[in-house]
């Protein structure tokens, strides 16, 4: 073998067992209850801590350009940052060019992230200019290895917005094609609406970020995303669901039998919209914004439920100096939190805290976003022939979060000091060390790009 984990507890979305694992390139070989006798070019002891699958991050936007600047993750940080909270394959968001073809969108940022990425990746494409080629390029796209295409329901002045008519059309195309569109969900019109309004009142602070897209301006759009998917009887996936009546729409959705998903984020399950009431509450600024702590109580049953299948980070850092852009008018501060090293090691915490079960950590984090994104049991669980992306984690360790010890480029967090029980110690890529105790020993470059198969 080329790994053995002995005496750890393994944790997967089903199950709970005490077993050795061993490891052969890249694949877990073995789960039995010892390899004692069995020799490896490294054995690790991972008495009295818990084995997980990694995570994947279905939500993760690396050195984009967006809101005046680009992201300030690189694909080589962002994935070395994941590396270090326990995520082993990212799925990040490629935008396509106006009269670009989705392969060729896909493509060009492949190029960019293979000689960086520190963990496996794979893309969504971001649909921002929908020909009729492009709709029939859908196949081509999925055959690629693409199964997921995004609408934003806002940022029209950005371009990315699409109309409901697009939208519609994208996801009849997506379900005939084996894909699912995803929405970014909030009403454009009423945000713009209540801007102009604050910004002539002079109220120009982050809180009013929060006031001019607060639940109702997200409750809409989320209606009205189900309302198509659910006309037209066609798959849907509802990107950072924030908010309570989103979620109550959600719920009745699945009640009725729709194929309709959530995600939501762990900026939404620890924070509320208090923080955009303090002085540095633009650090916070995301969209939607964090909202209340009815919307939060929401989510939170949301997972426990099933009702939300995934929990990802949006994780988009923009550095403090352009966060400070928008200190005298929230308009200009760029869009986006951090979270692709935090949300693992959150979701454990809160596991660990009893709040919900590992199992259901490991399930919304990791085994969902697979099955539902076409890459199990490559990825997402603990099995004989899956890849071997395994974290160990220790349930005793403390964890005190502060910029200085996560891997991001970017100048602050806005998890600074929030305490972890528990925390990720190892994480293997398809068996390879990448996180050793605090510190990154991983390579760029070692990322490979995960084909994913066309959904049924
Ligand atoms: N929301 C953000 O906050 N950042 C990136 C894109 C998005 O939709
Ligand atoms: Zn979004
Ligand atoms: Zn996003």
């Amino acid at each position: 073998m080329d790994l053995i984990i002995k005496n750890g507890t393994v944790i997967t979305a089903k199950d709970t067992f005490k077993a050795d694992i061993g490891v052969r390139d890249g694949k877990i070989e073995v789960i039995t209850r010892s390899l004692d006798q069995m020799e490896a070019k490294q054995i690790i002891d991972a008495t009295g801590n818990y084995v997980l699958p990694g995570a994947l991050d279905a939500h993760t936007h690396l050195e984009m350009p967006f809101g005046g600047t680009v992201s300030s993750d690189s694909y080589e940080a962002g994935t070395r940052a994941a590396a270090c909270g326990g995520t082993t394959t990212v799925f990040d968001f490629v935008i396509q060019g106006k009269g670009q073809g989705l392969v060729e969108a896909v493509e060009g940022r492949r190029a960019l992230c293979e000689p960086q990425a520190c963990v496996d990746y794979s893309f969504h494409t971001a649909i921002t200019d929908l020909t009729p080629a492009v709709l029939k390029e859908f196949k081509q796209a999925v055959d690629y290895g693409i199964n997921s295409f995004k609408v934003f329901m806002v940022y029209k002045k950005e371009g990315l917005m699409v109309d409901d008519g697009v939208m519609v059309r994208a996801m009849i195309r997506a379900k005939e094609v084996g894909a699912r569109v995803s929405v970014h969900a909030e009403n454009p019109d009423v945000i713009d609406m209540n801007i102009e309004n604050f910004l002539k009142e002079g109220k120009t602070h982050a809180w009013y970020h929060y006031l001019s897209r607060p639940e109702y301006a997200e409750a809409e759009a989320d209606k009205r995303a189900i309302h198509w998917a659910k006309s037209f009887n066609v798959p849907l996936y509802i990107v950072h669901l924030a908010c309570k009546e989103g979620m109550d729409e959600v719920t009745r959705a699945r009640q009725e039998g729709y194929d309709v998903i959530a995600e939501t984020c762990p900026q939404y399950l620890y924070f509320t919209n208090e923080v955009y009431k303090r002085e540095d509450g633009r650090n916070f600024v995301c969209s939607p914004p964090i909202k209340g702590p009815e919307s939060q109580n929401a989510l939170w049953d949301g997972i426990k439920r099933g009702d939300i299948s995934i929990v990802a980070t949006d994780h988009c850092p923009f550095q403090s100096y352009e966060k400070d852009w928008g200190k005298d008018d929230f308009t200009k501060i760029p869009n986006g939190c951090m979270g692709v090293e935090n949300m693992y090691p959150y979701m454990l915490s809160e596991a660990n805290r009893g709040r919900i079960s590992f199992n259901k950590a490991v399930e919304v984090c990791s085994t969902n976003v697979a099955q539902l994104f076409g890459c199990a049991p490559q990825k997402g669980t603990i099995a004989p022939g899956s890849d071997a992306d395994l974290v160990i984690y220790d349930p005793e360790k403390t964890y005190v979060i502060s910029k200085d010890n996560m891997h991001s480029d970017v100048d602050y967090t806005i998890w600074e000091g929030v305490e972890l029980k528990g925390y990720p110690v190892m994480t293997f890529s398809r068996g390879k060390l990448v996180y050793d105790n605090g510190n990154f020993v991983g390579e760029k470059g070692w990322g490979e790009f995960v084909k994913r198969t066309p959904l049924t």
